[in-house]
């Protein structure tokens, strides 16, 4: 990093900055990570210096040798971390992908149904603020009011009432296991196409942890920096020839221009590490943390919607007291704990308030923290949101919280890659 800090010193300081904060403070935002060095170190390569349209030997530029051989790999072993025949590794992010899934399976104003963004939907699952809601005529499922769980029945019968030619599985917060099969039936039974998005959950996918979409649904789209610990980034999978042909066509020349070689060297070096069976037991540990946090959670007192988890994430449910989720996120940031507010089912409150706080474990336990250590952040959670305005309190969990994780260094003294 020495010409970054003499060429341009404000940037690097402000760099230095985010790392000391990363390093120092709790990072419970259920879709974030911390990468490996290794994958940092292939992300800030020369390969972002190489222009390449087009596909492994099919380019629009010379000199793509090297880089076919990297994307080409990266292909390959996103196809068998995943067991899925064909792969796209081209897509600049997860909306890009799902962008991209939509466009090879339905046409603008089809109809599509996707999870309720304040039920715990993503923005490309039919929001009316993101081209999902704009160019399709978008229609969203919930959850069951009393359960907070996904109701099979009633998607069902929304589903006989829509029509839609799309439906998209897949969430930003919600706490439990996807039945795909279910989708699947109720997909067919409509006539529509299924999309998965398994963004939040790819690294519980890879590792065996959470029943697979592929092969069931007709496209699978994901994120490849959440629980699949790489960089930031979008991946689509599909185990349909005519399909895969149609997903590259609309990645690139439909909606991008020349590949992130860079970022796709990245996540090859990121599907090559999940592909290692330490990953299952990273995977194991991320799951037992959150459920660990959960059962402490509600030891205290707390609601959960669900009443716990099965996944890397669970969602406190404030309605019932005073605190509001934007209250809470700042108190709890206050405290050195990183997460965000979050709608809950039933939301009485705008999205820039919510009624909820949405807590992942995965980038805590690439940094080696356990069950003992889960314990301790709920008790400090719990301290936080019975005196969210106490400033003393706040400061003092603060600095304990930086003992501890000085005990557990993410990048210990390599720092970042040079
Ligand atoms: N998927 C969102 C999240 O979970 O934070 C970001 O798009």
């Amino acid at each position: 990093m020495e010409q970054l800090k003499n060429s341009d010193p404000q940037i690097y300081n402000w760099i230095n900055q985010e790392h000391e904060r990363q390093e120092s403070e709790l990072e419970m935002i259920a879709s974030e990570n911390y990468t490996s060095l290794a994958v940092m170190q292939a992300q800030g390569s020369i390969l972002t210096n190489k222009y390449a349209e087009g596909y492994p030997s099919k380019r629009y530029y010379g000199g793509c040798q090297n880089v076919d051989l990297i994307e080409s790999l990266a292909i390959q072993r996103a196809q068998n971390l995943f067991k899925a025949p064909f792969a796209n590794v081209q897509a600049h992010s997860g909306s890009g992908a799902n962008m991209a899934a939509f466009f090879a399976l339905i046409k603008p104003q089809d109809k599509i149904m996707g999870m309720d963004l304040s039920h715990g939907g993503h923005l490309t699952h039919g929001s009316p603020v993101n081209f999902s809601g704009f160019l399709f005529e978008a229609h969203s499922y919930g959850l069951n009011p009393q359960t907070g769980l996904l109701d099979y029945d009633l998607i069902r019968s929304q589903a006989l009432k829509v029509r839609p030619q799309l439906i998209i599985a897949g969430y930003s917060a919600y706490p439990r296991y996807l039945d795909f099969h279910a989708f699947k039936a109720i997909a067919d039974e409509v006539g529509a196409s299924l999309l998965v998005d398994m963004a939040h959950f790819a690294g519980l996918v890879a590792s065996g942890h959470h029943p697979s979409p592929i092969g069931i649904a007709d496209i699978v789209t994901t994120t490849t920096h959440k629980t699949l610990r790489g960089p930031r980034g979008g991946l689509i999978l599909t185990h349909q020839e005519e399909l895969a042909k149609k997903i590259n066509s609309k990645i690139f020349p439909g909606i991008q221009g020349g590949p992130l070689e860079h970022v796709i060297a990245a996540k090859a070096v990121a599907f090559g590490e999940a592909l290692n069976p330490s990953f299952g037991e990273y995977i194991d540990q991320v799951i037992k943390n959150a459920q660990t946090l959960a059962t402490e959670l509600v030891n205290q007192g707390f609601d959960l919607v669900t009443g716990g988890t099965d996944n890397h994430l669970l969602l406190i449910d404030l309605s019932k007291k005073e605190l509001t989720g934007k209250e809470a996120e700042t108190a709890l940031g206050n405290s050195g704990i990183t997460v965000n507010k979050n709608t809950v089912p039933n939301e009485k409150r705008s999205p820039f308030v919510t009624s909820g706080v949405r807590i992942g474990t995965p980038a805590l336990t690439t940094r080696g923290m356990k069950q003992e250590q889960m314990i301790r952040i709920a008790h400090w959670i719990t301290q936080t949101l019975n005196h969210p305005t106490d400033q003393d309190l706040h400061k003092k969990i603060k600095q304990e919280i930086h003992e501890l994780c000085k005990q557990f260094p993410v990048y210990g003294t390599q720092k970042r890659p040079q």
